[in-house]
């Protein structure tokens, strides 16, 4: 496989529903993607960093710098035998997995179109349907956070997952407890808690809760573990899970019982993969996270969502829910059932709309 042509592109995109974390609130995203040629196939891929480093220390701009200083001159010379070859060729770039996650779903992409196969069988995947839950930002309201709930599950969504921060957690999971009490309910932090919170944390034992998402430091299992021998809740890992060895000693430290996965965190598919095959071994579910994703990214986490460990539902969610438009053809639906059917067309099995993609782009480089 030799990479011809790596075209890095910024485009601007509006949210429908401005998101509230308790690391911030985002109104507008601004999305890098890559466009890679290789082997006369055209792959796509997204790099999820993020418009600041409040997530993660990624940002699209630090992204945007490594790729097109250090991913590229990698790449450009290189000849490799698969995609799957691309992670270990990025390995004397130390982090900025988001960078390299995003090029390397490119090659991916671009692959299985060179084969003719749909990306999730290409990686391996064993299912045609995916499990889908959403992911509620934090509302001004209980009362508005109850009937968003509401739609959600109306629409067919089969978990409820919502951002909680100090001052907004028992309350908001109380209210949606008495109002739904056979919903598969979850939370997540974004690293708002200190140890000194466990207390407050088992204040939520009560409302049997499937999981307590990052309660803690973004790269701290260390205090997880302590907390997860508090709860019986289980701890899901998000933020401090960047590579298979840190899923390795989390797992084995007792961090947590359940891992988010998201491709650009770990570095894409090649990472990814084998951070699914030792949760499989170790009897620790995983499911695929979310991060705000335009269409592009959102097919990927499609076909990642397609491996057999992934076995509860994700935040991978319709279009819809994020953009009027999106940049992809056609859009992601959900079913009544909360599922999505995963496309069976070569690569990431949609097809990106380039006038819509043309037309929101405010940067753009291409590297040949
Ligand atoms: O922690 O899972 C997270 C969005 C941005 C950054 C971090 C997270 C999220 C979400 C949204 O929870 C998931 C989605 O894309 O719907
Ligand atoms: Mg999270």
């Amino acid at each position: 496989m030799k990479l011809r042509r790596l075209t890095l592109r910024e485009i601007r995109m509006r949210l429908v529903t401005p998101f509230e974390t308790s690391f911030g609130l985002t109104t507008d995203r601004r999305i890098l993607l890559l466009e890679a040629e290789a082997d006369g196939a055209v792959g796509w891929g997204e790099c999820v960093a993020g418009e600041g480093p409040f997530y993660s220390p990624e940002t699209i701009d630090t992204a945007w710098q490594i790729i097109e200083g250090f991913v590229w001159p990698i790449l450009r010379k290189a000849q490799f035998e698969s995609a799957g070859d691309v992670w270990s060729l990025l390995q004397p770039i130390r982090g900025h997995n988001m960078a390299k996650g995003g090029v390397e779903a490119a090659l991916w992409d671009a692959e299985a179109r060179h084969k003719g196969v749909p990306l999730w069988r290409h990686i391996g995947g064993v299912r045609e349907e995916i499990a889908c839950g959403v992911s509620i930002g934090i509302k001004p309201t209980l009362d508005e956070l109850e009937s968003t709930v509401e739609r959600e599950l109306a629409a067919g969504y089969q978990r409820i997952k919502i951002k909680i921060k100090p001052g907004n957690d028992v309350a908001p999971v109380a209210r949606l407890r008495e109002r739904f009490p056979k919903i598969r309910l979850m939370v997540d932090a974004n690293s708002a808690y200190r140890s000194e919170d466990a207390p407050l944390l088992r204040g939520l034992e009560p409302y049997y809760l499937m999981m307590i998402e990052q309660p803690l430091g973004w790269d701290d299992f260390y205090s997880h573990v302590a907390l997860q021998r508090l709860l019986q809740t289980p701890i899901c890992l998000d933020e401090c899970i960047h590579s298979e060895e840190h899923a390795r000693a989390a797992i084995d430290l007792g961090a947590c019982r359940i891992i988010n996965m998201k491709l650009g965190r770990v570095g894409g598919f090649t990472p990814a993969r084998r951070i699914h095959d030792l949760c499989k071994e170790r009897q620790i579910p995983v499911w695929c996270g979310g991060m705000l994703e335009s269409g592009i990214g959102r097919a990927h986490n499609i076909a990642l969502s397609t491996l057999e460990n992934f076995s509860l539902p994700g935040d991978v969610t319709a279009s819809r829910r994020y953009w009027d438009e999106d940049i992809i053809e056609p859009e992601v639906t959900v079913t009544r059932q909360g599922t999505i059917r995963v496309p069976s067309g070569p690569g990431i099995g949609f097809e990106p709309r380039r006038e819509a993609i043309e037309k929101r782009t405010v940067r753009k480089v291409v590297l040949e």
